[in-house]
């Protein structure tokens, strides 16, 4: 199916003026507030609107799509799979508010929708955002995976303590039978205190675990007759690994890296190994997988690559809130972030180096927001941000979250806003999981091409399109970082909508503005 969507004067294009390079505000002094460098006032900047046409192809045969998770035996793995196999089998149960049934609430493509337009009446039409697209139905699709621990899915479900006790029963047939490969451990990455379930495991040289994940994701594939597979990091949050010339900076010394046993890190190993077998790889976890070698290699081979770690609760409030606060002209001064959960992540996180990958993608997530204005915040200037993680065995998987946000008033007013967020973790990741395969896989059913290039293309490898669903998104090189939530949604609805010939969704509402 081809959609030819013409953008007339949709695309701005800025020129600087020529003579001072038109880049200083009034005052151009630097440093002072409000018209530092950071400002473009209309005295100085020309605005010309070009227009691009883009031809955007969808591909609207589905595919038989099976997903692979490392670390498939932990809480949001063995949830995503009881979700998904509670859903198809349309369970219920009893709860002591009453029985519930099975849903996909908290995803995106399952539980949320989007508005087409205004009906001949002028009232607007909604319609689920699966139904934009041919997407992959979640009931259809097939899991996998590995874990360094030998736990059946039934058992890890148990272990988790996530679901009623009345759905586990149902599910534990069904889940029994489910038994992660073994996995890499290579304990320098986690916490010291995993070593316990680590009884599963692969043995060999790096380059030999290498060539069994490879084997397992054919194997997979072909045992299970599917046209597709995508492979999804949601095994514990490792340390940063040390970027190093020589060592992992290019795809050529990644792979001789592997090939001489030199340090790299188990996720960057499953990255590397669906890469070359063309399998999309999406981190959930915080730490750097996608090292710049591996980045190169998922662009030599065109194959999507996206992280990093969910944006499940605390964070996609704090991406919601500091954007309304500082799109509203407040300026935001501290954001102190306290969580405590008592699952096994939450057990891992405990240590240092663990809990520092954490923090760092938990805190860069309101840079966008603050260097959008700089009628607030002078270059440089950004708000005190805290993060404070701790592990308290009794809460389980139910996290605590409580945030507290400080902003400047007008005349020296301050505002404190305080948050108190509980959530079982694992429910709202299943979901956010479940997105990143059904619109990775759609994804890899698009291409566009514009007048000026009339080769069709696909997206950038680093699928940026994701973002909101990343606390940490990786965006292609020059490309700028988008954390803002509700932007980040409009890209994803704004290109379907594209894909089906509707223009960007834009929100004037015109119609009703008019006489
Ligand atoms: P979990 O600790 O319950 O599960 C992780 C699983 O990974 C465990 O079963 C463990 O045995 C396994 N594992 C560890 N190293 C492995 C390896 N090298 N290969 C294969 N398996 C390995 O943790 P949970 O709650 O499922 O979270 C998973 C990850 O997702 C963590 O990194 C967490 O930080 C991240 N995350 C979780 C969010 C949530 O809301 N639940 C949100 C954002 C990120
Ligand atoms: C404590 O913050 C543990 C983490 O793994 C989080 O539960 C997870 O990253 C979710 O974080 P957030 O900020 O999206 O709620």
């Amino acid at each position: 199916r081809t959609t030819r969507v013409s953008r007339e004067g949709g695309v701005l294009k800025v020129d600087q003026a020529a003579g001072e390079g038109g880049v200083l505000g009034r005052a151009g002094r630097r440093g002072e507030k409000g018209t530092g460098p950071g400002i473009h006032c209309a005295a100085c900047l020309q605005v010309h609107p070009t227009s691009t046409r883009f031809t955007f192809r969808t591909a609207r045969q589905v595919p038989r799509l099976g997903v692979m998770l490392v670390g498939w035996g932990g809480n949001n793995g063995s949830t995503l799979t009881a979700a998904v196999l509670a859903n198809r089998l349309r369970l219920s149960w009893p709860t002591r508010s009453g029985r519930k049934e099975a849903n996909y609430y908290g995803s995106l493509t399952q539980a949320g929708t989007v508005s087409l337009g205004l009906d001949a009446e002028g009232q607007e039409v909604f319609v689920p955002f699966s139904a934009l697209l041919p997407m992959v139905a979640p009931n259809d699709l097939v899991f996998d995976g590995w874990d360094i621990s030998s736990l059946n899915l039934a058992e890890a479900m148990r272990r988790a303590k996530v679901l009623d006790w009345g759905l586990q029963e149902q599910l534990w047939p069904h889940m029994e039978a489910l038994r992660p490969r073994p996995s890499v451990y290579i304990p320098e990455f986690i916490a010291a205190n995993q070593s316990a379930r680590a009884d599963n495991l692969i043995p060999g040289s790096r380059a030999q675990q290498l060539e069994q994940i490879r084997r397992d994701i054919r194997d997979f594939r072909s045992s299970a007759g599917l046209d597709k597979v995508i492979v999804l990091w949601t095994a514990n949050t490792e340390r940063f690994c040390e970027v190093i010339p020589g060592l992992n900076d290019t795809a050529e010394n990644l792979l001789r890296t592997i090939e001489l046993g030199l340090e790299v890190s188990p996720s960057t190993l499953f990255a590397v190994a669906s890469i070359l077998e063309g399998c999309a790889f999406l981190n959930g976890s915080p730490q750097n997988t996608l090292v710049p070698g591996a980045l190169e290699l998922a662009w030599q081979h065109r194959v999507f690559v996206g992280g990093d770690d969910f944006k499940s609760g605390q964070t996609k409030v704090k991406s919601v809130l500091v954007d309304f606060l500082i799109g509203s002209g407040l300026k935001t001064m501290s954001i102190v972030s306290y969580n405590h959960l008592g699952n096994n992540d939450g057990e891992n996180l405990s240590a240092p180096l663990q809990f520092r990958s954490k923090e760092v993608s938990k805190s860069n997530v309101v840079d966008d927001m603050v260097q959008s204005n700089p009628v607030l915040y002078t270059p440089g200037e950004e708000p005190d941000h805290c993060v404070v993680i701790k592990y308290v065995p009794y809460v389980g998987d139910s996290k605590r979250a409580l945030d507290e946000y400080t902003s400047e008033l007008m005349l020296g007013g301050t505002n404190t806003l305080v948050l108190h967020n509980t959530c079982e973790d694992s429910l709202l990741a299943a979901p956010i999981m479940l997105d990143l395969a059904l619109l990775t896989e759609l994804c890899q059913r698009v291409s566009f091409c514009t007048d000026m290039d009339p080769e069709p293309q696909t997206f950038h490898p680093v699928l940026s399109l994701l973002s909101f669903l990343f606390k940490a998104p990786l965006v292609p090189p020059g490309s700028p970082v988008v954390n803002a939530l509700f932007r980040q949604r409009s890209c994803i609805e704004n290109i379907l909508r594209a894909c089906v010939g509707l223009p960007p969704q834009n929100h004037m509402l015109l119609e009703h503005k008019m006489e």
